[in-house]
């Protein structure tokens, strides 16, 4: 099985390469972020909880994520792999995700790590939001914040990866194309 997990702050790229990544590796999508606005839209509980501390640029609390994602592995047995994109987020999802794939002998392969500077985010995220509609791209506030719950809480995931030898750093600047390339060489050579 091969599960990747896609990293990067917000804005980075992740959703843009996983679209990619799993047409061409035949992999499993599993997008928090994604999962949690189809919530919100369909009115569950669970998304009215995630609205109001989404639109504030928080994270939603780890019990939540932790649950959603065991969901979706549980309800894709037969799948070659996973890419988890936006999860985990914090050292207590990190932890989960590796218990749950302990389960299944099928451990994380690799993070790899798009790399791009706080301007650059902000930029890429106030473009989105004009024609998202995602009220989190809308306000600079909002997306300072993102940023900040990253650098606290999130980041620290890097050093998780490394003491598993599981770091991989890829240029998050360039062309969908050149970035997309530069993560296929990582995981052609895994
Ligand atoms: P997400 O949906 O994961 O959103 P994100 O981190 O902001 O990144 P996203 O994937 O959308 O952006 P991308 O980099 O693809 O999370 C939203 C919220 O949900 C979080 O703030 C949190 O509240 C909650 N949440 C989700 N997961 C959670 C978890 N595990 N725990 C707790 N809370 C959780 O792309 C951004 C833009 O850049 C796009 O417009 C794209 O077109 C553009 N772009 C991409 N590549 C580019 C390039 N090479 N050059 C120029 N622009 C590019």
């Amino acid at each position: 099985m091969l599960n990747i997990v896609l990293f990067g702050p917000p804005g980075a790229g992740k959703g843009t390469q996983s679209a990619r990544l799993l047409e061409k590796y035949h992999l499993v999508h599993l997008s928090t972020g994604d999962i949690l606005r189809v919530e919100i839209a369909n009115g569950t509980s669970l998304g009215l909880e995630a609205k109001s501390i989404m639109e504030r640029g928080e994270l939603v609390p780890d019990a939540v994520v932790i649950g959603m994602i065991k969901n979706k592995i549980d309800a894709n047995p037969a799948a070659a792999g996973f890419i988890f994109d936006g999860f985990p987020r914090t050292k207590a999802q990190a932890a989960a995700l590796d218990d749950m794939l302990a389960e299944k002998s099928a451990p994380i392969k690799a993070m790899l790590a798009l790399e791009v500077n706080d301007d650059e985010l902000m930029k890429r995220l106030l473009l989105r939001g004009k024609d998202s509609g995602r009220p989190d791209d809308a306000n600079p506030e909002v997306i300072s914040r993102r940023i900040l719950e990253y650098n606290n809480k999130t980041a620290p995931l890097i050093d998780y990866y490394k003491d598993q030898d599981k770091f991989r750093s890829v240029d998050g600047i360039g062309t969908v194309e050149e970035i997309f390339e530069s993560l296929c060489g990582v995981i052609d050579g895994l």
